[in-house]
């Protein structure tokens, strides 16, 4: 059997809104907006030139369900470079850009292959004669909850079988639950690849057969921080290899500041300082949230939120000016690492632990909610947002006690 080699990408979200950016600048802001595509047509370049034999695309390719037809004439000039380099495209639609959506249909070159909503196999001829059989199915609407793996069926006589699902791997609770499926699914199968996607975080999820995600290919917010991108894989026979490629060239990142013994201003700032600028080596562009490991400070005002927003302004200030690679949008101190000087005592341990155990968030907040015009333009928060709430609370009241 000859071996074949394909690039594999998901949830490509070209038209990411890229909303609550306010403490970004706006060049940077703009040039995050850009970055999918930007991340996109990278991957375009990497199927040209390693010559691979077709490119797999797992679902999400567009964030609204109501495309714009900019973005599908910019995909679609990327699908042309394709056809041009002999290099055929297969597709399935996820919970993103699922078909029920209401947008004006664009034509696609024809080495651009679609799946429809329900399980179906297309096969690829190479050249030297090796077939495979590709199955897949896309999203008809937004919901779809149900074991979909279960429709796909092998159909003999192919030298490789390779399964496209976007899907949420059973136990990844963080995710929506669409179209679940096991480990044991995937073996059951007895596919040699599974071309995997949804789930925004790249991971290896089996080896025998080789099933990814490979994640977004450019992260779009803080919770979608690291290195993204894509996976080229090399199929020969029972053997396979993959490779990790790069695509975004904007990476969310947090990086920890140990406040050091002294805690004095310049103190302080040097060692954030020192931090961001071992990024500059580095050829991407970094948003980073700082994080203040405060156990050495014994000043109540040091770690307050005043000095942290002052030496946060005055870090962009350095950055914007001298144009660094890197971008602090966020300076906050661990949990763990308040300063002892604001936790010690048994009134404030017992003080502390009241504030998280604190749930009431929709009562406290329903003036706010139901003013006629707040109302309108509030989203309720998230896990995360009401959890950062009670850290806040918890320092300022900290503070304020002291
Ligand atoms: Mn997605």
């Amino acid at each position: 059997m000859r071996p074949i080699v394909f690039l594999h990408a998901a949830d490509l979200h070209l038209d990411s809104p890229f909303t609550g950016l306010k403490s970004v600048p706006q060049a940077w802001a703009d040039e995050l907006r850009e970055s999918p595509f930007k991340a996109f047509r990278s991957i375009i370049d990497t199927a040209i030139h390693q010559k691979v034999d077709f490119l797999l695309l797992s679902g999400d390719l567009y964030d609204g369900e109501n495309r714009s037809l900019r973005t599908q004439v910019r995909f679609r000039r990327e699908m042309e470079r394709l056809k041009a380099a002999g290099v055929p495209v297969y597709i399935i639609h996820g919970n993103h850009d699922h078909l029920s959506g209401s947008w004006i249909h664009v034509d696609f070159p024809d080495n651009v292959h679609v799946f429809s909503e329900k399980a179906e196999m297309k096969s690829f001829h190479k050249s030297d004669g090796t077939l495979v059989h590709l199955y897949g199915f896309s999203y008809p609407k937004r919901h779809v909850t149900e074991k979909m793996i279960d429709t796909y069926v092998k159909i003999e006589g192919a030298d490789y079988h390779i399964g496209l699902l976007h899907g949420n791997l059973e136990g990844f609770t963080a995710h929506s639950p669409y179209a679940p499926f096991s480990l044991r699914d995937l073996t059951e199968k007895n596919f040699d690849y599974w071309a995997l996607g949804h789930i925004h975080k790249r991971q290896i999820v089996a080896e025998q057969p080789l099933a990814i995600y490979p994640g977004n290919i450019q992260g779009r917010n803080r919770k979608e921080s690291g290195e993204k991108g894509c996976y080229i894989i090399e199929l020969n026979g029972a053997d396979w290899k993959h490779r990790f490629i790069r695509t975004a060239e904007m990476i969310w990142d947090t990086a920890t500041v140990m406040i050091p013994e002294t805690s004095t201003f310049d103190s302080i700032l040097t060692e954030c300082k020192n931090r961001l600028t071992k990024y500059h080596t580095f050829t991407e562009k970094y948003l980073l949230e700082l994080i203040i490991d405060g156990r050495n400070v014994h000043h109540p005002n040091v770690c307050s939120e005043e000095f942290l927003a002052d030496i946060l302004s005055i870090l962009q200030e350095q950055s914007e000016h001298e144009e660094w690679n890197v971008w602090p949008y966020r300076m906050t101190v661990h949990k763990d690492t308040m300063p002892a000087v604001l936790q010690d005592t048994p009134f404030t341990s017992e003080l502390l632990s009241k504030v998280e155990r604190f749930t009431e968030f929709e009562e406290a907040l329903q003036p706010l909610y139901r003013h006629g015009i707040a109302k309108k333009w509030l989203d309720s928060l998230t896990e995360e947002e009401q959890e950062q709430i009670l850290k806040d609370a918890k320092r300022m009241l900290l503070q304020m006690l002291h």
